[in-house]
């Protein structure tokens, strides 16, 4: 199967940068049109077509509009109900030379048209190392074995039957803003933060299942297998596993989307997504770690030493600005409320800061809704904007006093070599026209 992996998808985004870099200001910036112009095209083009040739004076106060005037359409228009015709531009959007394929392949979640913490279900990032497998469950097994002392095969049906959580929890994937190591400036919101969702969950806790299996003294990690074209597998300590690691079949509600694994995947709360195996069919108990692809030549961290650090499974405190963003600029002077999200592997966001001047003076943001331990967490501050310009940032601190770093303070622990767990404070750069981009502040 070609894989290209994220870190060849980092790699290339890296030769992007540099050659982006090299080049004179007006042609960067063409480039970045021309990668935005096709990666946003469709959706987001046609829809705001439709709404400008709608759009009428007509129908606004003191007139009647049309759809006050008939009745619409009676029930059972559509058994399965979609968004608003109006919203056609909210949707995944993938870079198509991100990646050599779209059978292994990475889509954004449009962060950047969310409300509260939770991502629909139709919108929660994709990432595929052999594409979606059509996985009947009928024919599916969840098979345990290995240092276990009953050996289980079970249907989607006797899996089902075990007690269950609910529980909201975001996923991340670790390459999630990688292509900012190295100085690549992705000019959308979508692109920089998108490899990020965050869903309520249901499943089965897999300390239910291991006990189940009776783990022998011997069992100290887990080693899962999905049953996609990929086959993809990671080893998990034990002390996850019995933690919080559930066998998850349902997503939002219902059971998951086959884009999430349908029907059933893991899920190891708070950390990096690629250990969250999707179409899981294997559970083996073992004594140690079993170094496989995913743990060796991907997901390790180079650092500058030439050492490369292995098995960095957490999602550190991480938060950005979800408007004003490239996305969403101002288009008048007056009052906003600024909004964010913050998210940490390790529990709850204990506080968000915000700054207006690129980091000399902070303050509090309010946090807004749920706070909930390795879930997203939305963060506010009104704002008044006067038409000058602004470098917007956010700073997480989460529950164990772990504050977010700096991009200098994080290429200076780190090098610029990794490609995964990039968490560094996130700049906008407003300007004058209410316009929005992306910078990196040394
Ligand atoms: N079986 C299987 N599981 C998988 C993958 C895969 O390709 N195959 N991709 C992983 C990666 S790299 C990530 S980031 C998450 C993404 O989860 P999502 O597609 O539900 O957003 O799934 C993980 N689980
Ligand atoms: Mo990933």
């Amino acid at each position: 199967m070609a894989d290209p992996g994220e870190d060849r998808i980092a790699q290339l985004l890296g030769r992007v940068a540099r050659k982006a870099n090299g080049l004179s200001q007006p042609d960067r910036r063409e480039f970045l049109r021309a990668g935005l112009a096709f990666a946003g095209s469709t959706a987001l083009g046609s829809a705001a077509v439709m709404r400008d040739a709608l759009a009428s004076a007509d129908n606004l106060p003191p007139n009647v509009p049309p759809w006050t005037r008939s009745v619409g359409p009676g029930v059972v228009t559509n058994p399965y109900g979609a968004p608003s015709a109006f919203e056609s531009g909210v949707v995944r959007r993938t870079v198509p030379w991100l990646t050599a394929s779209a059978i292994s392949s990475i889509s954004f979640t449009p962060l950047q048209d969310l409300k509260g913490i939770i991502t629909p279900s139709g919108l929660v990032f994709e990432r595929y190392h052999g594409g979606v497998p059509a996985v009947n469950p009928d024919d599916h097994r969840l098979m345990i074995h290995g240092l276990v002392s009953r050996p289980l095969v079970l249907s989607m049906d006797q899996l089902m039957r075990f007690p269950s959580v609910s529980l909201i929890r975001f996923i991340e994937c670790p390459a999630n803003g990688g292509m900012e190591w190295r100085g690549a400036q992705m000019e959308a919101l979508q692109f920089t933060h998108g490899m990020l969702s965050c869903c309520e969950w249901t499943g089965v806790p897999l300390s239910v299942l291991l006990e189940e299996a009776g783990v022998k003294p011997e069992g100290r990690w887990v080693l899962a297998e999905g049953a996609d074209g990929s086959a993809m597998t990671r080893s998990i300590p034990m002390e996850k596993a019995l933690d919080d690691t559930i066998v998850a079949y349902a997503q939002n509600g219902e059971m998951l989307r086959p884009e999430q694994g349908y029907p059933v995947r893991l899920l190891n709360p708070g950390w990096e997504g690629n250990t969250s195996v999707k179409w899981l069919r294997r559970l083996e108990v073992g004594d140690k770690p079993w170094h496989q692809r995913e743990e060796t030549s991907k997901y390790t961290d180079l650092m500058t030493d030439g050492s490369a650090r292995q098995f960095t499974y957490v999602q550190e405190a991480n938060s950005v600005i979800t408007f004003p963003c490239p996305e969403k600029p101002l288009r008048e002077k007056g009052r906003y409320e600024l909004e964010g999200l913050a998210w940490s592997g390790r529990g709850r966001i204990r506080r968000v800061d915000v700054s207006l001047d690129g980091g000399i003076n902070w303050q509090p943001a309010r946090l807004k809704g749920l706070v909930l331990p390795k879930a997203l967490t939305r963060f506010s501050l009104p704002f008044d904007w006067d038409g000058g310009r602004a470098l917007l940032q956010s700073r997480a601190v989460d529950e164990t006093g772990y504050v977010q770093p700096t991009l200098t303070q994080l290429r200076q622990a780190r090098g610029t070599e990794s490609i995964y767990h990039k968490n560094a404070i996130h700049t906008w750069r407003l300007d004058e026209s209410g316009a929005v981009t992306n910078v990196q502040i040394e």
